[in-house]
C-alpha cells in the first residue's frame, strides 16, 4: 500500500538529511514536506530530491491552523514525523517569542489536526505522530551519569523548555485521546546541510574566512556527537517499531568538550587547506552562554537492546566528512563569486 507521511521541517538540517534517506529507502511512501522555511531552512538542501514522483513540497506554517487542518483533510495521512522547530539556543536567549509559536503552539495544532482527521476515520490508536526531541530536555548533568527515558524534565533555556513543553503536550494526547504518539529525544548532531549557527559549521566557516571562532566560557562543556546519517536510521526504527507513547533516547555516543572539539576540526581543516591562516590561532574564548548547560550525555541502551541499533559512524571519520562537505560548499561559492 501507498502510505502518505507528513514530514514538518523537512528543509532544515535534520529533515533534509531524513528526506534524501527515506525518500530512497521507501519509494513506496508519499512523503509531504510543510515547511515555514525560516532562515534555518533552505531549498538547496533538498535539491537532489526534489523532483522525485514520491516527494510533494508544501510551504507553510505549522502553527497555522486552517492550513494544517486542510493538509490532513486533502491528503489522507497515515503518520507524521515532527521535526519543525525553531533549534538554536542562542537564539531563543535573544527572544523566546517564536520558539512558543512555533515548537509549542505548532505541535499542538499539528496533534489537534492529526486527532480530529485520525479520530474521524477510527484510525487514532494506528496512525502514528512521531515527535524529534533532544536530550536538553532533560537538563544539565555534572562529571558523571547519563539520562534515562525517565529523567524528569528539567530545561533550563526557552529553548529546550519550548521542547519539553512540545513533548509534554504529545504525551498528554496519547494518553488523554489514546492517540499513538512516540518521542525521539537525541544528543547533538553533526554532519553535511547543517546551519552555520551550530557550532561545528561554525568553526568551519570561521576558519575558512580567516575570521576568529567562538568558544564560549572555558571550552569545556561537554556535548554528545551523533552523525545525522545515524540518527536518521534511528528514527526509521523508531517511527516503524515503537509502541504507542514510548519515548527512545538517541546518542552519538561520543562525548567531547568543545574545545578539544575545536581542535579536532582545525587539525582536519589545517592539513586540508595548508595554505589558510592556522585554525588553532583562529580560536578564541569569549564570554559564556547564559545558563550554558555543562554537559548533556544519554544512556540509549533501550534503544541498542530492543531495536539493535548502534551508530555506525565513528567521530573522527564523521568530522573528516562534514569538513570536506564545508570545503566542497565554500570552494563552489567562492569560484562562482570569481
Ligand atoms: P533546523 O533549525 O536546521 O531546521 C528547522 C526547520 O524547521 C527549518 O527548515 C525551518 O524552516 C522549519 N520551521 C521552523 N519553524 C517552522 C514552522 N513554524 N512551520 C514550519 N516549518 C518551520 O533544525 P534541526 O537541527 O534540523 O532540528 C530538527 C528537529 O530536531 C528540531 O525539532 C530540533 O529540536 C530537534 N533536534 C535537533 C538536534 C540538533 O543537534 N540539531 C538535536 C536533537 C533534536
Ligand atoms: O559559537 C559557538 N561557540 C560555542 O562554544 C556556538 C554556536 C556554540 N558553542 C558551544 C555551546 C554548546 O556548549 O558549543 C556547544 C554546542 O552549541 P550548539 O551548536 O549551539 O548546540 P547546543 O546548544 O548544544 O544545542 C544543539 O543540540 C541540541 C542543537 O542546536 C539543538 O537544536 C539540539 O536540541
Amino acid at each position: 500500500m501507498n502510505k502518505t507521511l507528513l514530514i514538518t521541517g523537512g528543509n532544515g538540517f535534520i529533515g533534509s538529511n531524513f528526506l534524501h534517506y527515506f525518500l530512497k529507502k521507501y519509494p513506496d511512501y508519499q512523503l509531504i514536506n510543510i515547511d515555514k522555511l525560516t532562515y534555518a531552512g533552505s531549498t538547496a538542501n533538498l535539491r537532489e530530491v526534489d523532483n522525485f514522483e514520491n516527494y510533494h513540497f508544501i510551504q507553510g506554517d505549522i502553527a497555522d491552523e486552517v492550513l494544517i487542518k486542510s493538509v490532513f483533510s486533502i491528503y489522507n495521512i497515515y503518520g507524521v514525523i515532527h521535526f519543525a522547530a525553531e533549534s538554536h539556543v542562542d537564539r531563543s536567549i535573544e527572544d523566546a517569542a517564536s520558539f512558543i509559536e512555533s515548537n509549542v503552539l505548532g505541535t499542538t495544532v499539528l496533534l489537534q489536526a492529526a486527532r480530529e482527521s485520525w479520530e474521524m476515520k477510527g484510525e487514532l490508536a494506528t496512525r502514528r505522530f512521531h515527535h524529534i526531541s533532544t536530550d536538553e530536555v532533560y537538563g544539565s548533568l555534572g562529571s558523571f551519569g547519563k539520562f534515562h527515558e525517565d529523567t524528569p524534565y528539567d530545561p533550563r533555556n526557552p529553548y529546550s523548555a519550548s521542547k519539553a513543553s512540545a513533548n509534554m503536550l504529545v504525551k498528554s494526547f496519547g494518553n488523554t485521546y489514546g492517540m499513538n504518539v512516540v518521542i525521539s529525544s537525541s544528543s547533538n548532531n553533526y554532519g553535511p546541510m547543517q546551519h552555520e549557527e551550530k557550532l561545528i559549521p561554525r568553526i568551519i566557516s570561521k576558519s575558512l574566512k580567516g575570521e576568529s571562532i567562538p568558544v564560549y566560557g572555558d571550552g569545556k562543556n561537554v556535548r554528545d556527537w551523533l552523525y545525522v546519517q545515524d540518527h536518521c536510521r534511528a528514527l526509521d526504527l523508531i517511527f516503524h517499531n515503537a509502541k504507542p507513547l514510548e519515548t527512545y533516547n538517541i546518542g552519538g555516543g561520543n562525548e567531547i568538550t568543545n574545545i578539544e572539539l575545536a581542535m579536532k576540526i582545525c587539525d582536519i581543516l589545517d592539513h586540508l587547506k595548508p595554505e589558510n591562516h592556522s585554525c588553532k590561532e583562529l580560536i578564541a574564548f569569549t564570554k559564556d552562554r547564559p545558563g550554558h548547560d555543562r554537559r548533556y550525555a544519554v544512556d540509549d541502551t533501550k534503544l541498542r537492546q530492543n531495536l539493535g541499533w548502534e551508530p555506525a559512524m565513528d567521530l573522527d571519520k564523521g568530522l573528516k566528512n562534514t569538513v570536506e562537505w564545508y570545503v566542497e560548499q565554500w570552494e563552489q561559492v567562492t569560484q562562482q563569486s570569481l
